[in-house]
């Protein structure tokens, strides 16, 4: 990385990943253009303004491929075309063109762990045994029993194997049974599926965040999972067994270098893994030497308890974890978590923001969090994740609402009822109504993404811890001469922060708007309950 290189949007080669802000879009809950109630590309090229407004240089879009959708689009039916129901190829090309010409990447979402029970591999690999498909997929015969091969079970409950009558044998599905496993042990899959890559890239994508990565590899002996001892009833039904055998298996590695050899024929893309492991061995997902993902994704702020001393040790920990040269990264919420306003609060919200956008990493937001969404109510004739209906209170659809653009019918979303309901508060919650109010979360964020482009520290300086004490957490980011002093109080309670007395210091920003340009009292600044600041130290002999 060159650090003086310059970090206007679209810097070179891979300082934009780095020093960048990804956004998340769930495309189906962005914007609608063609009135059905479910977004579409055109929809996403129509709001890449608004993008370029907030600040965020990348966008990475949830699967917009042909799929039937039974798990909106993570069950691919053709990974080279668009699903008509977002557009076209055309309007994709014209997406990425419009995209880069407001010098905005995009990130695409690869689903290579299953394809849908759709695509035509498995139409092929389910008619025979003798099959030339069959091995592109994960067939066994019945236990002795006539039940599952092994007691694995799927990620949305119940088991994770479906007998196929017609042949007689059993097929794996880490997910839905209409999604089937792939078999990234037949060298055939894998080459179709580099070719996919390649397609996209050819295309002119600059990046891809990879399904379930850490779940491509399977068990060769596909050996019984063991019971987890921590199972507490209530938890998903997955979490009865440990999930040893069916994933996070060594040889997963070298499939994922095998993606990431194809992403260097290009110039400047990036490779995002989702992984849902503990510290240790989510830092294995950089590979050896830095061969596999540039940014496993790190989800520990989602499962960590909302508290200073947690949250100090969390960021030590994960420092601490990284390969030498390995790129942090940092996300708070996701299209299948509680989003941070439902889990935090609105007021907790604020500092969630000003934590994200100051911490030391590639930070990922989820759209709708810039506007403080939380989670919006389903009835329950309007539940459409597939989870909810097998495991219910797990659904994920009130976090995947309609994006709220304006006051009035359907938030400016659609003309017609959206697929999901939107927001009770979309009236006063929308993009129209917060941009212009300088209090406003929108307006916080905003601040905090232009903060972050003009200040190196703050996108690429090293982290250091300063203190914990009670409920308020302060550390400091540096590069050069400029040192930024964050300080987040993660309590109700107002406290006073200290500085270094032999420096000068002032607010660049206020969680809660307002005190820029403030300096200390006493050496010392007042910190209101559920208040973040971001502070900066005078270079030493600026006019004061
Ligand atoms: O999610 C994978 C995944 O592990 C989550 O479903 C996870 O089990 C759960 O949310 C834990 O909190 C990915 C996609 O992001 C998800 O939308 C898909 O449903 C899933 O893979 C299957 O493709």
């Amino acid at each position: 990385m060159t650090e003086d290189a310059t970090l206007g949007r679209l810097p070179a080669g891979e300082l934009w990943w780095k020093a960048g802000i990804v956004y998340q879009i769930y495309p189906r809950s962005f914007q609608d253009t063609d009135g059905d109630g479910v977004g579409d590309l055109k929809g996403v090229t129509a709001r890449l303004d608004y993008l370029a407004w907030l600040g965020v240089d990348a966008l990475w879009l949830s699967p917009v491929c042909r799929s039937p959708m039974a798990d909106y689009g993570y069950d691919v039916s053709d990974y080279c075309d668009i699903d008509p129901l977002f557009g076209t190829l055309a309007d994709f090309d014209a997406l990425v063109a419009e995209a880069h010409r407001r010098r905005l990447r995009v990130i695409m979402d690869f689903v290579p762990n299953h394809t849908s029970q759709d695509h035509p591999w498995f139409r092929e690999s389910r008619t025979s045994r003798d099959n030339p498909k069959r091995d592109w997929y994960i067939w066994r015969d019945p236990a002795p029993d006539g039940g599952p091969p092994n007691n694995w079970i799927s990620n949305f409950g119940g088991p994770a194997w479906t007998l196929d009558p017609a042949t007689g044998q059993y097929y794996y599905h880490a997910f839905l049974r209409e999604q089937p496993d792939l078999n990234w042990r037949n060298p055939a899959v894998r080459a179709a599926m580099l070719d996919v890559l390649r397609f996209w890239l050819d295309r002119g994508v600059d990046g891809f965040r990879v399904d379930v990565i850490w779940h491509l590899m399977k068990d060769e002996a596909f050996r019984d999972n063991p019971v987890n001892p921590d199972y507490v009833p209530g938890d998903p039904e997955i979490n009865r067994l440990v999930q040893l055998h069916s994933a996070d298996q060594p040889e997963v590695m070298e499939v994922i270098a095998a993606m990431r050899a194809v992403l260097e024929e290009y110039d400047a893309r990036v490779l995002i893994g989702e992984i849902y492991l503990p510290l240790e061995r989510l830092v294995a997902y950089y590979g050896v030497d830095l061969s596999g993902a540039h940014l496993p994704f790190n989800f520990q702020l989602i499962q960590t308890p909302w508290h200073a001393v947690a949250v100090a040790d969390l960021v030590a920990e994960y420092e601490a974890a990284l390969p030498p040269g390995g790129w942090p990264n940092w996300v708070l919420g996701n299209h299948d978590q509680p989003r941070i306003a439902a889990r935090v609060g609105d007021a907790q919200a604020r500092v969630a923001a000003v934590l994200l956008l100051t911490l030391r990493g590639t930070p990922t937001l989820y759209y709708g969090d810039e506007i403080g969404l939380g989670r919006v109510p389903i009835p329950p004739e309007r539940v459409r994740d597939p989870w909810e209906h097998n495991e219910p209170g797990r659904g994920r659809d009130p976090e995947r609402t309609p994006m709220q653009w304006t006051p009035g019918p359907r938030a400016g979303f659609s003309t017609v009822e959206p697929w999901l309901p939107l927001d009770p508060q979309a009236e006063t919650r929308n993009v129209e109504v917060l941009r212009d109010d300088p209090a406003s979360i929108l307006t916080l964020h905003r601040r905090l993404i232009a903060l972050r482009r003009e200040h190196p520290a703050l996108s690429i300086g090293a982290y250091r811890a300063v203190s914990v004490a009670g409920d308020v957490l302060v550390y400091e980011r540096l590069h050069g001469d400029e040192i930024v002093r964050v300080a987040l109080n993660f309590g109700h309670g107002s406290c006073l922060v200290d500085v270094p007395p032999e420096a000068a210091w002032e607010v660049l920003l206020s969680s809660a708007g307002g005190r820029r340009g403030e300096g200390p009292q006493d050496g010392r600044f007042a910190l209101a309950g559920d208040e973040a600041l971001v502070l900066i130290r005078r270079p030493p002999g600026a006019a004061g």
